[in-house]
């Protein structure tokens, strides 16, 4: 076989090849199989020492045309496969713009929060002040200032998170409103929301860690009327202006005389109904006026200042207002729940 006819066969060979590299990975071995160091080509060239010197223009213009050849079907091929790689991509990453739009899911305020809001504008309104303070309380702010002496059933280990002897978990928001007044500025007006803790067993109406809202008035020439005429105020902005409010006597350490405000049951307008359970009321505060033992506790003398103190749970008014019966769905951020509100 003459070097015209080696040369030729390689070409053939080679395009062979060439054309069976379905990837540029192959077709980098045949670039390297032909063009290579140590390719086919190469080894031709360097069999040019057996070529008579007055052949070797010849033949060296013959294995320069087979690389050049060999090169142009190579490369051609290289652009051919790119090409096809970047449609095959093109046609995966296709958008198909007349598809409709994912939804975006839209938050809700929880009944909780919608709650506290209407309760803390009612009486923002009424140049109130919101307060707040922390959740691990001293013992002493949260019974001893509140006048709950040390046997009192309220301080059992039952009921309270201990974290150690003079450590908890604060059972009611009241440490907020001994700790403002302790800080001396007078006259006091203000509410105190936030989270509280009680050693409750779960079910519909009890939960270990609820919400409170406490309120606080303290200035000269306080009574039991202004508690009267600012709740009544407060129930009406709340339930409606028809409602009427009830006051009960009841007992709390902290306030004396104390009280429970019942309202008018706003499903029925007082007639009875599943709702008020037929009474035609519906309890929904604790109240009174603040304990002299209490004001002397936290730096403020009885005989100059009185004051009224009230107290609602915030799952309550909650729970009435948007008519849920069951406090646990209160707490288990079920979509379903809240997007309803
Ligand atoms: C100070 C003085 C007095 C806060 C008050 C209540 C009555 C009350 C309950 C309502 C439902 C707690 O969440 S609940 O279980 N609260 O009935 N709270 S008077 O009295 C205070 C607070 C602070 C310094």
């Amino acid at each position: 076989m003459n070097m015209r006819e080696k040369l030729q066969e390689l070409a053939e060979n080679a395009e062979k090849l060439i054309e069976n590299s379905d990837n540029p990975e192959k077709l980098k071995e045949v670039r390297v199989a032909f063009l290579g160091k140590k390719g086919e080509l190469t080894a031709i060239l360097k069999s040019m020492k057996d070529v008579a010197p007055e052949d070797r223009p010849k033949v060296g213009q013959m294995v320069n045309d087979a690389r050049v050849q060999i090169e142009k079907m190579i490369d051609e091929s290289q652009k051919g496969l790119e090409k096809k790689i970047r449609e095959e991509k093109l046609k995966k990453e296709v958008i198909d713009v007349t598809l409709p739009a994912r939804k975006a899911v839209v938050g809700h305020r929880h009944p909780n929060t919608i709650a506290l809001e209407e309760v803390e504008r009612i009486f923002v309104g009424m140049g109130y002040e919101v307060v707040e303070g922390p959740e691990v309380e001293y013992a002493d702010y949260n019974f001893t200032k509140l006048n709950i002496p040390e046997d009192h059933p309220a301080r059992d280990e039952q009921d309270t998170f201990f974290i150690n002897e003079s450590i908890l978990l604060r059972s009611q928001t009241s440490p907020v409103q001994a700790r403002t007044m302790e800080e001396g500025k007078l006259p006091i007006r203000m509410i105190a929301p936030g989270r509280v803790f009680r050693s409750d067993e779960v079910d519909a109406t009890h939960s270990p860690s609820f919400h409170q809202i406490e309120g606080l008035v303290i200035d000269k020439h306080i009574t039991f009327a202004d508690l009267k005429g600012t709740l009544q105020e407060f129930a009406e902005r709340l339930f409606g202006p028809e409602t009427k409010t009830k006051f009960r006597p009841h007992h709390f350490p902290f306030t004396e005389p104390s009280a429970e405000m019942d309202v008018s049951c706003f499903k029925c307008g007082g007639k009875g109904c599943r709702f008020c359970k037929g009474s035609g009321w519906i309890e929904i505060l604790g109240c009174g006026m603040v304990h002299p033992n209490v004001l002397t506790m936290c730096g403020i003398d009885p005989e100059e200042y009185t004051g009224f103190a009230f107290g609602v749970g915030l799952e309550r008014i909650a729970l009435l207002k948007y008519e849920i019966d069951d406090m646990r769905l209160l707490y288990e951020n079920d979509t379903r729940f809240l997007k309803q509100f």
